[in-house]
């Protein structure tokens, strides 16, 4: 298994060619490295099965005089190609497990957090207001827009209030299902301040591909400028 470290070699980074949007979140390169591993293992297989496929149909096709030959199989080669998979997808399972835990499992401490409601076919954000605490008189409510600070550990409390809607941040490596009935913790921590597209990725009825919101992430000069222009 790779240390943590190593994610984020220049020369890794120089080898992944990205084409994804850019990764502004602190574990967003760990679901890279994972998603590029995989890609290129596929990838290599696929080249592999098809020039063997290829070279076979060219090779063995039928010829004047060639009488086909009746094989009972070759247990060296059955063995290595079915070990050799199992190895690769036991090897990724454990690479991913610490990751998924990570993120999906054990969430650092809340150092601000929203509650985001979707419905149909609209995200509902919740912000904290001046008081600093969700859940109170003063919060702020917002349709369609997330307002987080930079650099801090962000709790978003998802929920829906009709149907499955998934809250998705392709900037932050973030997929989320929101179920009706359930309140399901969602964390990130970004680190570049800028607008963040978050669409609706559960096609959740007819308005379903209009049902995009925005992540603002604040410098928090930016962030006392929202709040001071949202109280009350
Ligand atoms: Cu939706």
């Amino acid at each position: 298994m790779l240390a943590k470290s190593e994610f984020h070699e220049e020369g890794f980074e120089l080898a992944m060619m990205s084409w994804l949007p850019e990764n502004v979140s602190t574990y967003g390169g760990q679901i890279d490295y994972l998603f590029y591993l995989i890609y290129y293992i596929t990838a290599a297989a696929l080249i592999i099965v098809t020039v063997l496929m290829v070279a076979f149909l060219i090779v063995y096709r039928q010829r004047a005089g060639r009488k086909a030959v009746y094989i009972h199989g070759n247990t060296a080669l059955e063995v290595t190609w079915t070990v050799v998979p199992a190895v690769i997808l036991l090897l990724l399972s454990f690479m991913s497990i610490s990751t998924w835990g990570e993120i999906k499992i054990y969430a650092p401490p809340a150092e601000y957090e929203v509650r985001v409601v979707g419905k149909q076919f609209n995200w509902d954000v919740f912000h904290p207001g001046p008081d600093g605490k969700l859940g109170t008189k003063d919060d702020i409510k917002i349709e369609n827009e997330v307002h987080v600070p930079v650099d801090k550990v962000v709790h978003v409390q998802l929920q829906a209030s009709d149907v499955i809607h998934s809250f998705f941040v392709p900037n932050f490596r973030v997929k989320q299902d929101a179920v009706p009935g359930r309140n399901i913790l969602v964390w990130f921590e970004v680190t570049k301040p800028g607008k963040y597209e978050l669409p609706c990725a559960e096609l959740c009825g007819f308005g379903h591909s209009g049902m995009l919101g925005w992540v603002f992430v604040h410098t928090p000069e930016d962030y006392e400028k929202f709040l001071k222009e949202n109280q009350g």
